[in-house]
């Protein structure tokens, strides 16, 4: 968090504008911002003004009432009504312009849940950081698996709810490549400050080459590094770890193989299908001890996924004892036991 502070641009202002709409947003917000202070200025200084020539001077200083003047009536009516339709008319505009993605827009779809973002392309990739072209109009459409998130970018000015069973849409268009942080704008629990990822807008080239490893990126790592990088980037690592430490949900370590408890009183072997089964429908096996509280990754997570999450717990259990993918023929020189761990129980 402290981190994420530091590095944004200080500046008393708005942060700085990257997107076609910012120009519009900043130039409206300071509209509203100086007419506020010159009015401010106006009225409080001649308060004090008033106050001090017209004030009591003596005992039989007695005031005159007031008498109608149509002039001064209108006077503090009709400005007033015309700043106040320039700013309807300016606004409005603005608000369909924001909600009104060009003819086509580059379609990405936004899937928020507890506590992280997920986005799928038009070829089916999908990944926890948002990656767009530069100068081209993106249109998002977002929904989410719990409760309500909100997507939020301040660099872009463009905030939209993503709201639980409907699909909510905004769009804007990157004006400057670089990397912009993504919050939630939504209190949405727990974690809610940790809903953080970032938006990397770069070249059409760059973004065709990226959307062309995403399609099969899973290919060219190992299983378990696989598993590592779904742990990072879908979110696991919110709520679970690696290392034994117990979170929102079980850490990781040493439950494959183990025997898992479940709030209804039955038990499982956590194995492969097992795992399959805690990603795809989390709610069906609760665990004792634990709030029903995983999202679902169905529809979002790709079998090879899964399988490198169960590679990766299996690299980190004591109570798994057989091979893991990819990793027998990798380490050759390295005498252990293909990681899994405390070096005891390979017997490959
Ligand atoms: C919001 C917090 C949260 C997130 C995010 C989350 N989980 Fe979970 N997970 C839990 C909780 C809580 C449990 C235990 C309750 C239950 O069984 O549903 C659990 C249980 C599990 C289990 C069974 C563990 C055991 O000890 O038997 C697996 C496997 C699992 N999660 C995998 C994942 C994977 C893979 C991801 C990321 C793709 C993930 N979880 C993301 C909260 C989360
Ligand atoms: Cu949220």
């Amino acid at each position: 968090m402290l981190a994420i502070l530091a590095q944004a641009e200080k500046t008393l202002f708005l942060p700085p504008a990257r997107s076609t709409m910012a120009g519009a947003h900043d130039g409206l917000y300071n509209f509203v911002l100086w007419m506020s202070v010159f009015w401010l200025v106006l009225i409080a200084g001649l308060l004090v003004y008033f106050v001090i020539k017209y004030r009591r001077k003596s005992p039989h200083d007695k005031p005159v009432g007031p008498t109608h003047s149509t002039a001064i009536e209108l006077g503090w009516t009709l400005p007033p009504l015309i700043l106040v339709m320039i700013i309807f008319v300016w606004g409005f505009r603005g608000f369909m312009n924001m909600n009104q993605a060009p003819n086509g827009a580059y379609q990405v779809l936004v899937s928020a849940s507890k506590w992280n973002w997920a986005f799928t392309y038009g070829g089916g990739e999908n990944d926890g950081t948002l990656h767009v072209p530069v100068n081209t109009p993106i249109s998002l459409v977002l929904t989410s698996t719990d409760v309500i998130h909100s997507f939020y970018v301040p660099e872009f000015r463009v905030k939209k709810d993503v709201v639980p069973g409907r699909y909510n849409k905004t769009w804007f268009q990157a004006t400057e490549v670089g990397e912009y942080n993504l919050f939630c704008a939504e209190y949405c629990g727990q974690q809610h400050s940790q809903m953080i990822t970032k938006v990397v807008v770069e070249s059409q080239e760059d973004f065709d080459a990226y959307l062309e490893v995403r399609g099969r990126w899973w290919k060219t790592e190992k299983p378990v590094d696989v598993g590592k990088t779904v742990y990072k980037d879908r979110g696991c690592a919110q709520c679970h770890s690696l290392d034994g430490t117990a979170g929102t949900g079980p850490t990781w370590k040493n439950i494959f193989g183990d025997e898992r408890k479940f709030v209804d009183g039955s038990t499982r072997i956590a194995d492969e299908n097992y795992i399959r089964d805690s990603i795809l429908n989390p709610g069906n096996e609760v665990l004792e001890g634990y709030d029903n509280v995983m999202p679902t990754f169905q529809g979002q997570i790709k079998d090879p996924e899964i399988t490198g999450v169960i590679e990766l717990l299996k690299s980190i259990s004591t109570k798994y004892d057989g091979k893991i993918l990819g990793e027998m023929p990798a380490d050759p020189g390295d005498e252990a036991d293909g990681g899994s761990g405390d070096g005891t129980q390979a017997q490959e």
